[in-house]
Protein backbone atom coordinates (compact mmCIF):
# COMPACT_ATOMS: atom_id res chain seq x y z
CA UNK A 1 0.00 0.00 0.00
CA UNK A 2 1.30 3.23 -0.85
CA UNK A 3 2.26 5.55 2.13
CA UNK A 4 1.82 8.62 3.17
CA UNK A 5 5.25 9.87 2.77
CA UNK A 6 5.85 8.49 -0.34
CA UNK A 7 2.48 10.05 -2.22
CA UNK A 8 3.71 13.78 -0.66
CA UNK A 9 7.54 13.09 -1.48
CA UNK A 10 6.84 15.60 -4.88
CA UNK A 11 5.31 17.83 -2.68
CA UNK A 12 6.17 18.24 1.56
CA UNK A 13 7.37 15.88 3.87
CA UNK A 14 4.90 14.72 6.18
CA UNK A 15 5.71 14.92 9.89
CA UNK A 16 4.09 13.50 13.51
CA UNK A 17 4.98 14.57 17.00
CA UNK A 18 5.27 11.67 19.20
CA UNK A 19 5.87 10.96 22.71
CA UNK A 20 8.35 7.75 23.58
CA UNK A 21 5.05 5.63 24.27
CA UNK A 22 3.89 6.54 20.71
CA UNK A 23 6.78 3.71 20.17
CA UNK A 24 4.29 0.55 20.16
CA UNK A 25 3.63 2.14 16.67
CA UNK A 26 6.88 2.03 15.47
CA UNK A 27 6.08 0.53 11.84
CA UNK A 28 3.43 2.99 11.19
CA UNK A 29 5.65 5.70 11.84
CA UNK A 30 8.63 4.63 9.78
CA UNK A 31 6.26 3.61 6.86
CA UNK A 32 4.35 6.63 7.03
CA UNK A 33 6.22 9.77 8.25
CA UNK A 34 9.56 11.18 7.48
CA UNK A 35 9.95 14.12 9.62
CA UNK A 36 9.87 13.78 13.96
CA UNK A 37 9.25 16.17 16.30
CA UNK A 38 9.29 15.40 19.99
CA UNK A 39 5.63 16.52 21.52
CA UNK A 40 6.77 16.88 24.53
CA UNK A 41 10.99 15.47 24.85
CA UNK A 42 12.36 18.71 23.94
CA UNK A 43 10.91 21.13 25.75
CA UNK A 44 12.48 23.43 27.97
CA UNK A 45 10.81 21.91 31.15
CA UNK A 46 10.77 18.26 29.75
CA UNK A 47 15.06 18.37 29.54
CA UNK A 48 15.68 19.78 33.25
CA UNK A 49 14.26 21.23 36.48
CA UNK A 50 17.06 22.25 38.15
CA UNK A 51 20.05 24.47 37.24
CA UNK A 52 22.73 22.57 35.29
CA UNK A 53 20.54 18.79 35.15
CA UNK A 54 19.53 18.33 32.20
CA UNK A 55 18.01 14.65 31.11
CA UNK A 56 17.96 13.63 27.94
CA UNK A 57 16.90 9.47 27.43
CA UNK A 58 13.12 10.01 26.28
CA UNK A 59 14.34 13.05 23.88
CA UNK A 60 17.54 10.21 23.24
CA UNK A 61 15.86 7.66 21.99
CA UNK A 62 13.07 9.67 20.02
CA UNK A 63 16.08 11.26 17.95
CA UNK A 64 17.72 7.88 17.41
CA UNK A 65 14.19 6.27 16.33
CA UNK A 66 14.18 9.12 13.89
CA UNK A 67 17.95 8.67 13.04
CA UNK A 68 17.69 4.89 12.19
CA UNK A 69 14.80 6.06 10.08
CA UNK A 70 15.65 8.48 8.08
CA UNK A 71 13.67 10.98 9.80
CA UNK A 72 14.15 14.41 9.77
CA UNK A 73 13.73 16.20 13.28
CA UNK A 74 11.89 19.77 13.89
CA UNK A 75 12.93 20.55 16.97
CA UNK A 76 10.12 21.68 19.48
CA UNK A 77 10.72 24.38 21.13
CA UNK A 78 13.30 26.64 22.73
CA UNK A 79 10.95 29.72 24.34
CA UNK A 80 7.03 29.11 25.46
CA UNK A 81 5.34 30.22 28.50
CA UNK A 82 4.55 26.83 29.60
CA UNK A 83 6.71 23.86 30.39
CA UNK A 84 9.89 26.16 31.51
CA UNK A 85 11.58 25.25 34.42
CA UNK A 86 10.74 28.08 36.97
CA UNK A 87 14.74 28.28 38.05
CA UNK A 88 15.44 30.26 35.17
CA UNK A 89 13.26 33.21 35.60
CA UNK A 90 14.28 33.26 39.48
CA UNK A 91 16.84 36.64 40.30
CA UNK A 92 17.90 37.54 37.05
CA UNK A 93 18.27 40.28 34.86
CA UNK A 94 17.56 40.33 31.02
CA UNK A 95 21.50 39.55 30.14
CA UNK A 96 21.40 36.65 32.27
CA UNK A 97 18.35 35.34 31.13
CA UNK A 98 19.60 35.51 27.40
CA UNK A 99 22.71 33.83 28.53
CA UNK A 100 21.01 31.04 30.75
CA UNK A 101 18.81 30.96 27.28
CA UNK A 102 21.66 30.81 24.95
CA UNK A 103 23.46 28.04 27.35
CA UNK A 104 20.51 25.81 26.82
CA UNK A 105 20.84 26.29 23.08
CA UNK A 106 24.37 25.42 23.36
CA UNK A 107 23.56 22.05 25.63
CA UNK A 108 21.54 21.07 22.83
CA UNK A 109 23.58 21.58 20.16
CA UNK A 110 26.50 19.86 22.06
CA UNK A 111 24.09 17.09 22.56
CA UNK A 112 21.87 16.49 19.57
CA UNK A 113 23.99 18.19 17.06
CA UNK A 114 22.74 21.19 15.25
CA UNK A 115 18.99 20.37 13.89
CA UNK A 116 18.03 21.69 10.50
CA UNK A 117 14.98 23.38 11.87
CA UNK A 118 13.70 24.50 15.35
CA UNK A 119 10.42 26.30 17.04
CA UNK A 120 12.69 29.33 18.54
CA UNK A 121 9.64 30.65 19.65
CA UNK A 122 5.87 29.45 20.42
CA UNK A 123 2.75 30.76 21.01
CA UNK A 124 3.69 34.99 21.90
CA UNK A 125 0.67 36.12 20.36
CA UNK A 126 -2.06 36.98 22.90
CA UNK A 127 -5.60 35.21 22.14
CA UNK A 128 -8.15 38.48 23.62
CA UNK A 129 -8.80 41.21 21.40
CA UNK A 130 -7.55 44.15 23.33
CA UNK A 131 -3.82 42.72 23.81
CA UNK A 132 -0.82 42.21 21.59
CA UNK A 133 1.48 40.40 22.94
CA UNK A 134 0.99 37.60 25.80
CA UNK A 135 1.97 38.45 29.15
CA UNK A 136 4.93 35.91 29.95
CA UNK A 137 7.68 35.85 32.42
CA UNK A 138 10.19 36.03 29.23
CA UNK A 139 8.43 39.42 28.22
CA UNK A 140 8.33 40.75 31.69
CA UNK A 141 11.99 40.07 31.80
CA UNK A 142 13.21 41.27 28.55
CA UNK A 143 10.58 43.86 27.20
CA UNK A 144 8.18 44.04 24.50
CA UNK A 145 10.75 43.19 22.34
CA UNK A 146 11.72 39.72 23.78
CA UNK A 147 10.85 38.01 20.67
CA UNK A 148 13.60 39.40 18.44
CA UNK A 149 15.84 39.39 21.12
CA UNK A 150 15.72 35.61 21.59
CA UNK A 151 15.47 35.02 17.99
CA UNK A 152 18.84 36.77 17.39
CA UNK A 153 20.30 35.37 20.97
CA UNK A 154 19.61 31.72 19.11
CA UNK A 155 20.69 32.30 16.23
CA UNK A 156 24.19 33.14 17.29
CA UNK A 157 24.21 29.53 19.07
CA UNK A 158 22.90 27.94 16.16
CA UNK A 159 23.75 29.83 12.79
CA UNK A 160 22.47 27.06 10.57
CA UNK A 161 19.13 26.02 12.39
CA UNK A 162 16.45 27.42 10.75
CA UNK A 163 14.18 29.64 13.38
CA UNK A 164 10.65 29.06 13.27
CA UNK A 165 8.04 31.35 14.77
CA UNK A 166 4.58 28.52 15.71
CA UNK A 167 1.42 29.59 17.15
CA UNK A 168 -2.22 28.24 17.27
CA UNK A 169 -5.49 29.99 15.98
CA UNK A 170 -3.43 31.36 13.01
CA UNK A 171 -6.22 31.54 11.03
CA UNK A 172 -8.63 33.30 12.92
CA UNK A 173 -8.12 36.81 11.00
CA UNK A 174 -7.67 38.60 14.49
CA UNK A 175 -5.00 36.58 15.68
CA UNK A 176 -3.43 36.19 12.11
CA UNK A 177 -3.14 39.70 11.77
CA UNK A 178 -1.20 40.37 15.03
CA UNK A 179 0.91 37.30 14.31
CA UNK A 180 1.79 39.22 10.63
CA UNK A 181 2.46 42.25 12.74
CA UNK A 182 4.83 40.68 14.78
CA UNK A 183 6.63 38.75 12.06
CA UNK A 184 6.73 41.96 9.44
CA UNK A 185 8.66 44.08 12.04
CA UNK A 186 11.34 40.88 12.75
CA UNK A 187 11.78 41.08 9.33
CA UNK A 188 12.30 44.82 8.69
CA UNK A 189 14.73 44.55 11.57
CA UNK A 190 16.26 42.15 9.91
CA UNK A 191 15.67 39.43 12.58
CA UNK A 192 16.73 36.12 11.71
CA UNK A 193 12.96 34.40 11.46
CA UNK A 194 13.31 31.45 8.89
CA UNK A 195 9.60 30.21 8.99
CA UNK A 196 6.37 30.26 10.37
CA UNK A 197 4.47 27.01 12.00
CA UNK A 198 1.09 26.96 11.52
CA UNK A 199 0.02 24.78 14.43
CA UNK A 200 -3.23 23.84 12.85
CA UNK A 201 -5.34 22.40 15.95
CA UNK A 202 -8.48 22.87 13.51
CA UNK A 203 -11.86 21.19 13.39
CA UNK A 204 -14.35 18.90 10.88
CA UNK A 205 -16.40 22.60 11.67
CA UNK A 206 -13.72 24.80 10.64
CA UNK A 207 -12.01 27.35 10.34
CA UNK A 208 -13.31 27.90 7.30
CA UNK A 209 -10.92 27.16 4.35
CA UNK A 210 -10.79 29.75 2.65
CA UNK A 211 -9.62 31.40 5.76
CA UNK A 212 -6.92 28.90 5.98
CA UNK A 213 -5.80 29.66 2.08
CA UNK A 214 -5.97 33.47 3.42
CA UNK A 215 -3.75 32.97 6.36
CA UNK A 216 -1.14 30.12 4.02
CA UNK A 217 -0.83 33.18 1.52
CA UNK A 218 -0.44 36.10 4.02
CA UNK A 219 2.36 34.86 6.37
CA UNK A 220 3.92 32.88 2.84
CA UNK A 221 3.82 36.97 1.01
CA UNK A 222 6.20 37.54 4.11
CA UNK A 223 8.52 35.69 2.33
CA UNK A 224 8.73 33.03 4.98
CA UNK A 225 8.68 29.24 4.36
CA UNK A 226 5.65 27.68 6.19
CA UNK A 227 4.97 24.21 8.09
CA UNK A 228 1.74 23.14 9.16
CA UNK A 229 3.42 21.93 12.40
CA UNK A 230 0.44 20.56 14.42
CA UNK A 231 -2.13 19.35 12.61
CA UNK A 232 -5.23 17.62 13.85
CA UNK A 233 -9.33 17.76 12.83
CA UNK A 234 -11.22 17.74 16.28
CA UNK A 235 -14.59 15.95 16.09
CA UNK A 236 -16.15 19.08 18.33
CA UNK A 237 -17.17 22.67 17.40
CA UNK A 238 -15.62 24.10 20.14
CA UNK A 239 -12.85 23.62 22.81
CA UNK A 240 -15.51 23.48 25.41
CA UNK A 241 -18.04 20.98 26.95
CA UNK A 242 -21.43 22.10 25.06
CA UNK A 243 -20.80 19.76 22.59
CA UNK A 244 -22.76 16.86 22.98
CA UNK A 245 -20.04 14.22 23.30
CA UNK A 246 -18.84 11.90 20.29
CA UNK A 247 -18.94 8.50 21.91
CA UNK A 248 -17.98 6.36 18.91
CA UNK A 249 -16.67 7.34 15.76
CA UNK A 250 -19.56 7.18 13.94
CA UNK A 251 -19.84 7.20 9.88
CA UNK A 252 -21.95 11.02 9.25
CA UNK A 253 -18.83 12.25 11.28
CA UNK A 254 -16.09 10.40 9.76
CA UNK A 255 -17.15 11.32 6.43
CA UNK A 256 -17.47 14.89 7.69
CA UNK A 257 -13.63 14.84 8.40
CA UNK A 258 -12.37 13.06 5.70
CA UNK A 259 -13.74 15.44 3.18
CA UNK A 260 -12.38 18.19 5.57
CA UNK A 261 -8.99 16.47 5.80
CA UNK A 262 -9.45 16.11 1.80
CA UNK A 263 -9.92 19.35 0.94
CA UNK A 264 -7.47 20.91 3.03
CA UNK A 265 -4.37 18.65 1.68
CA UNK A 266 -6.09 19.71 -1.39
CA UNK A 267 -4.92 23.26 -0.89
CA UNK A 268 -1.40 22.54 0.78
CA UNK A 269 -0.74 20.86 -2.57
CA UNK A 270 -1.76 23.68 -3.99
CA UNK A 271 0.85 25.95 -2.01
CA UNK A 272 3.54 23.22 -1.83
CA UNK A 273 5.95 25.70 -2.95
CA UNK A 274 6.23 27.58 0.55
CA UNK A 275 5.17 24.60 2.76
CA UNK A 276 8.51 22.38 4.42
CA UNK A 277 6.29 19.67 6.23
CA UNK A 278 3.02 19.09 6.98
CA UNK A 279 3.71 17.83 10.91
CA UNK A 280 0.43 15.39 12.06
CA UNK A 281 0.14 16.14 16.76
CA UNK A 282 0.04 12.24 17.60
CA UNK A 283 -0.06 8.76 15.13
CA UNK A 284 -3.25 7.17 16.05
CA UNK A 285 -6.28 8.32 17.41
CA UNK A 286 -5.89 6.19 20.99
CA UNK A 287 -3.04 8.77 21.51
CA UNK A 288 -3.96 12.19 20.63
CA UNK A 289 -3.89 14.61 23.08
CA UNK A 290 -7.43 15.64 22.33
CA UNK A 291 -8.63 12.84 24.43
CA UNK A 292 -7.47 14.85 27.54
CA UNK A 293 -7.86 18.30 26.47
CA UNK A 294 -10.06 20.74 27.01
CA UNK A 295 -12.07 17.87 28.50
CA UNK A 296 -9.98 14.92 30.23
CA UNK A 297 -11.67 11.75 29.28
CA UNK A 298 -13.86 12.98 26.66
CA UNK A 299 -12.79 10.71 23.11
CA UNK A 300 -11.77 12.59 20.25
CA UNK A 301 -10.87 10.98 16.71
CA UNK A 302 -9.03 13.36 15.05
CA UNK A 303 -6.08 11.99 12.99
CA UNK A 304 -5.41 9.51 10.21
CA UNK A 305 -5.32 6.34 11.92
CA UNK A 306 -7.36 4.83 14.20
CA UNK A 307 -6.72 3.31 17.87
CA UNK A 308 -5.09 0.05 15.95
CA UNK A 309 -3.33 1.86 13.80
CA UNK A 310 -5.50 1.70 11.05
CA UNK A 311 -6.43 4.20 7.91
CA UNK A 312 -8.77 5.60 8.71
CA UNK A 313 -12.03 7.22 5.70
CA UNK A 314 -9.34 10.46 6.25
CA UNK A 315 -6.35 9.11 5.51
CA UNK A 316 -7.78 8.05 2.15
CA UNK A 317 -9.14 11.28 0.74
CA UNK A 318 -5.84 12.40 1.43
CA UNK A 319 -4.14 10.04 0.01
CA UNK A 320 -6.98 9.85 -3.04
CA UNK A 321 -6.35 12.49 -5.94
O1 LIG B 1 0.89 17.46 23.35
C1 LIG B 1 1.43 18.21 24.43
C2 LIG B 1 0.82 17.70 25.74
O2 LIG B 1 1.21 16.37 25.98
C3 LIG B 1 1.26 18.59 26.89
O3 LIG B 1 0.60 18.20 28.07
C4 LIG B 1 0.93 20.04 26.55
C5 LIG B 1 1.39 20.98 27.67
O4 LIG B 1 1.09 22.29 27.39
O5 LIG B 1 1.59 20.41 25.34
C6 LIG B 1 1.11 19.68 24.25
O6 LIG B 1 1.67 20.16 23.06
C7 LIG B 1 1.36 21.51 22.71
C8 LIG B 1 2.52 22.07 21.93
O7 LIG B 1 3.70 21.93 22.65
C9 LIG B 1 2.28 23.52 21.57
N1 LIG B 1 1.04 23.71 20.89
C10 LIG B 1 -0.14 23.09 21.48
C11 LIG B 1 0.14 21.60 21.77
C12 LIG B 1 -1.10 20.93 22.30
O8 LIG B 1 -1.46 21.49 23.53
Amino acid sequence: METLKDKYAPYFKIGTAFENYDLVNADLIKTQFNSMTCANAMKFGCLTEKPGEYEFKYADELVKFAKDNNMAIHGHNYVWHNQTPDYIFENTSAEELIETLKNHVRILKDHFGELDSFDAVNEAIEDKSEQYLRDTKWKRILGDDYVSKVFRAIHEVVPNTQLFYNDYNESFPEKREKIVRLLKEMLADGVPVYGMGLQSHISIYGPDLDEIKRSIEAYAALGLRLRISELDVSMYLNNNDKDPEVKMPNPELMKKQADYYGELFKIYRSYADHIDAVTFWGVTDKDSWLNYFPIPGRRNYPLLFDDNGQPKEAFYSVMNF
